[in-house]
């Protein structure tokens, strides 16, 4: 074999050699480019943009854009811009290796409208866009309405807050002078159907009172914590069941497992109690009254939105006599009869730990009338009665502290002797505007959140409410009917069961 032969076998080996080589190398699938980063719809309001950033892993040769089928770009990067007029298109992405292409459909709706998304009950934050910085003159407005329950309220210039009962869309107009911006608010159903009763119960204490450690039984080991949570099984729900909250002061706080839309016009929720009309008044033309032992109402929102009624602020409910009773249709009758009308907005009283529970009261008497030591900060002072219909310790039980502290709002007194030979006790309505006042059904027990206050005495612009307290407005010893005592039992959001009450305006 020649030299010149010999290299021209060793040629033909590398060659097939390389070829192999080659060949293994075609072979070796590359890995596809996967095209993350991209949702599958936007909305873009028109004459604005939109800079579409996708993240590409695996190797690329190249990215094509296509819009409506015309190649747009080629670059990492696309910047959408929507036109004058609004329209829908369809962008897809491309990117390219070695045999493999990778897309992503992309469907564009421009509009008109600024895009929010919320779900029923819930309070969204709307923020003014940029262009209005600095405007003080900044109007929020309802456009169109799927339905006619929801709220705006407009905090201030740069934000509003907005919710609705129903889902549907809703279209909102941002202005200033020239300026305008239109928002679509797409509000949908949540995964979980909200209960239109209580759904929690975050307090309870009651002040001494004839009902107390009976509804609900206090049990011995019961502290404060198995109290409220009876308290809790009792209210929450449909089938509710009544608690009491004794004499003046005592309370509860309750909760929603949403935001109680505060509709305009329209009353929103209310709390049932036990009140009912006399039916033998001998009063002639005597406004309602019979049972009614209003409890005033404290209403908040989950502003720091935790579920829990913490650092909210809490706003009277202005019930018609919270500042004073001289409106009331029975006030002059209670002048007349010595009651003590006086409204007194920042009562506060101590009830002490009664010293002995003798368990029945001295032949001839109404009861044990130096039962329990109360005090009061308007130099007051006296003893609540036992009476003789309820013998057990009138003292909240589960609670170690020998004196319990109460404020709030001292209505004026209520209840009116019309028998004359003090056997008759007809306690009246107030007009409006608090708990176990007037009976269930009667639209009068139905709350407007738009009646609420802050504690300057201002009326507030609520959008809803997530909270409620409820606490005993009256002081008063009705002879033999004992103390005046708020019941409070089911609690309703109106909205939701279909339930339409008109408000009184203020
Ligand atoms: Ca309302
Ligand atoms: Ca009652
Ligand atoms: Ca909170
Ligand atoms: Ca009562």
């Amino acid at each position: 074999m020649n030299t010149r032969f010999k290299f021209l076998i060793y040629l033909a080996c590398a060659l097939v050699l390389i070829s192999s080589c080659k060949k293994e190398d075609a072979e070796r699938p590359e890995p596809a480019p996967a095209i993350a980063g991209l949702e599958s719809e936007y909305y873009v309001v028109i004459k604005t943009s939109l800079l579409l950033k996708p993240t590409i892993e695996n190797r690329v040769d190249s990215i094509v854009w296509m819009l409506n089928g015309q190649r747009a770009a080629n670059a990492l990067q696309y910047n959408f811009q929507a036109p004058a007029d609004p329209g829908t298109y369809n962008l897809i992405i491309m990117a390219y290796n070695k045999g493999n292409i990778a897309q992503k459909v992309i469907k564009i709706t421009t509009g008109r409208y600024l895009n929010w998304q919320t779900t029923t009950n819930k309070i969204l934050t709307l923020e003014a866009s940029q262009k209005f910085t600095n405007r003080n003159d900044v109007k929020w407005e309802v456009l169109s309405a799927s339905s006619e329950l929801y709220r705006l309220s407009v905090s201030n210039a740069a934000t509003a807050l907005f919710t609705a009962v129903n889902k549907g869309t809703y279209h909102l107009k941002v202005s200033a002078g020239d300026l305008v911006d239109t928002l679509l608010i797409t509000v949908r159903q949540p995964d979980r159907a909200p209960s239109p009763y209580i759904a929690k119960v975050f307090d309870y204490l009651p002040a001494p009172g004839q009902f107390v450690n009976e509804l609900p039984q206090y049990v011995e080991g019961d502290t404060y914590e198995t109290m409220v949570a009876k308290a809790g099984k009792d209210l929450i729900g449909a089938d509710a069941n009544t608690i009491t909250l004794g004499g003046w002061g005592g309370y509860v706080v309750m909760g929603f497992d949403h935001t109680i839309v505060n509709v305009s016009g329209r009353r929103d929720f209310r709390i049932h109690g036990n009140a009912f009309g006399a039916n033998a008044n001998p009063r002639p033309n005597a406004p309602f009254g019979g049972s009614c032992e209003p409890g005033i109402i404290m209403v908040a929102y989950d502003k720091n939105k935790n579920g829990k009624p913490d650092e909210d602020e809490w706003y009277e409910i202005k019930g018609s006599g919270n500042f004073t009773a001289e409106n009331e249709p029975w006030y002059s009758a209670a002048v007349q009869r010595k009651n003590d009308t006086r409204t007194i907005r920042n009562y506060e009283m101590s009830y002490h730990r009664p010293k002995t529970e003798a368990a029945s009261a001295p032949a001839g008497h109404i009861g044990i009338s130096d039962y329990i030591l109360w005090t009061d900060n308007q130099g007051g002072q006296g003893y609540k009665i036992k009476n003789t219909y309820h013998s057990q310790s009138y003292y909240p039980a589960w609670m170690k502290d020998n004196k319990l502290t109460y404020k709030g709002i001292r209505l004026a007194s209520n209840g009116i002797e019309e028998s004359g030979q003090g056997s008759y006790f007809v306690l009246y309505a107030f007009r409006y505007g608090y708990v176990d006042n007037y009976p269930n059904a009667h639209d009068n027990s139905g709350i407007d959140i738009d009646w609420a206050i802050d504690k300057n005495g201002n009326k507030v612009n609520l959008p809803g409410i997530d909270f409620i307290k409820v606490y005993n407005g009256i002081d008063q010893e009705n002879g033999w009917l004992g103390e005046a005592s708020t019941e409070v039992s089911r609690g309703e959001d109106l909205h939701l069961l279909g339930t339409n009450i008109a408000t009184i305006n203020q």
